[in-house]
């Protein structure tokens, strides 16, 4: 694997959660693979799992890991080609990344949208530009349109808990009081599109996702319904898509309750965290055994072990 930035890049998704498995019940065993070789982990935006899981995973793999916040620690980058850089932005992100990959031998890179251009955002020019530009194999770490680190861990939690051999899985908006990426429910959309999974998308109206994430799912605006006989209940707010950016609901009768999830056929809760608790779901959901959040949080080492074990492979 060349580089991580969604599904598409995966040859074999059932291989690459057996890896992660086998990575949780060994995690030494390939401590020898990423000797005297140093991953970069570079951030734009906040983070915190991604953080600590990405580090302890290329650490297990016998990596050095070298990570830098560009918010506040870097130089500001400039991302625009060609502009006449007197403002406020001091590298252009051709040498920051040139730079970077001087140093390292894996580039992990976060970048989130910026919101200002939807077809700027969609065309994920800071992360192809570090591909483009570092020459070393570049992982994702939540990109504007994506989030594949957390959609392999999420499929690898599903594959642990079900008690089905194809799950109902459904991919529920809930409300939020700020405007958030589509990334995380992109990605969990395209990457259950090809999982043994039935997709069920729910979402008030207006809050349709682009269509090449939402491939075969069944898209539903009522949320009951939805989860009538779900084995998984995915709970994530994004902002619209068409138009853009936009907040058009905070309806409270969204949000993931106890009487939502008797619905389902004794589901289990799911988010990526970081959650905002009785928004998006209620403490009654959170704090109960039916919450897979810990376990989903866990199995991103899994997630980016299994990523970087492959690159390193083909390195
Ligand atoms: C990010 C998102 O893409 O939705 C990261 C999720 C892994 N989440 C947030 O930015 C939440 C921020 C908030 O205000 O709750």
């Amino acid at each position: 694997m060349k580089q991580f930035t969604s599904v598409h890049d995966v040859k074999d998704i059932d291989k690459l959660v057996a890896d992660a498995l086998a990575a949780k019940a060994n995690p030494f065993a390939n401590k020898k693979l990423g000797e005297n070789k140093t991953m970069g982990i570079i951030f734009l935006n906040p983070s915190l799992r991604t953080r600590l899981s990405t580090q302890k995973a290329a650490r297990n793999l016998g990596m050095e890991t070298m990570v830098m916040n560009f918010g506040g620690e870097g130089w500001n980058l400039e991302t625009e080609d060609g502009v006449v850089m007197n403002g406020n932005n001091q590298e252009h992100i051709k040498e920051a990344a040139a730079v970077i990959g001087q140093y390292c031998d894996v580039i992990g890179i976060r970048s989130f949208p910026s919101f200002e251009d939807r077809e700027k955002d969609y065309q994920e020019k800071i992360l192809k530009d570090f591909i483009k530009y570092s020459g070393r194999p570049v992982v994702s770490l939540e990109s504007a349109t994506r989030h594949p680190l957390q959609s392999l861990a999420d499929l690898v939690t599903i594959t642990e808990l079900k008690k089905v051999e194809r799950p109902k899985v459904v991919l529920t908006w809930a409300p939020h009081p700020r405007r958030l990426p589509q990334a995380v429910s992109n990605s969990f959309a395209e990457w259950m599109n090809k999982a043994d999974v039935d997709l069920v998308i729910t979402h008030p109206e207006g809050y349709d996702l682009s269509p090449e994430f939402v491939g075969n799912a069944q898209v539903t605006n009522n949320q009951d319904e939805a989860f009538e006989g779900a084995d998984f209940v995915y709970a994530k707010n994004w902002s619209t898509y068409e138009p853009y950016g936009q907040i058009l609901s905070q309806d409270p009768s969204w949000t993931i309750t106890e009487e939502k999830m008797a619905l389902t056929n004794q589901g289990k809760f799911m988010h990526c965290l970081p959650v905002r608790r009785n928004v998006i779901v209620s403490d009654g959901v959170l704090d109960s055994d039916s919450s897979a959040a810990i376990q989903q949080a866990g199995n991103r080492e899994w997630a980016a072990h299994a990523v970087i074990q492959e690159i390193l492979r083909g390195l």
